[in-house]
């Protein structure tokens, strides 16, 4: 918070201003704001939900990270779809490589997946 005291000599009113200045969130503890390490490409942001992957927390299947694993994710799972590896995935495609993982998303993936998909 910085403040200045209005010019008052008098010191009638004592009225004074104060500022604040919120910090942008920064979840990576890097100092720089999230929203300028997804624009400058410091961090990825694979699932476009604004907050750098490194903070995201995914769960196996949910690649979009809404709480489920529906067609949605199975889109995803096409695009990420690697065939024998191992192959260097993103973060987003690494949801898909189920236990244990072996760094690529192949049909014993994809029979995991099918194991999971509980949404529309
Ligand atoms: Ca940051
Ligand atoms: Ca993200
Ligand atoms: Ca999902
Ligand atoms: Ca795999």
């Amino acid at each position: 918070m910085i403040g200045a005291r209005l010019h008052d000599p008098a010191e009638i009113n004592n009225a004074g201003a104060a500022y604040f200045h919120a910090f942008p969130a920064d979840c990576n503890d890097n100092s720089i704001a999230d929203t300028c390490d997804i624009l400058g490409s410091t961090s990825d942001d694979c699932n476009v939900n604004g907050v750098p992957d490194e903070c995201d927390v995914f769960v196996p299947g949910d690649s979009d990270g809404d709480g489920d694993v529906d067609l949605i994710d199975f889109a995803a799972l096409q695009t990420c779809f690697t065939g024998k590896g191992p192959v260097d995935l993103s973060f987003c495609c690494s949801v898909f490589d189920f236990e244990p993982p072996d760094d690529d998303v192949d049909l014993d993936d994809y029979a995991t997946f099918f194991a999971l998909l509980d949404g529309p």
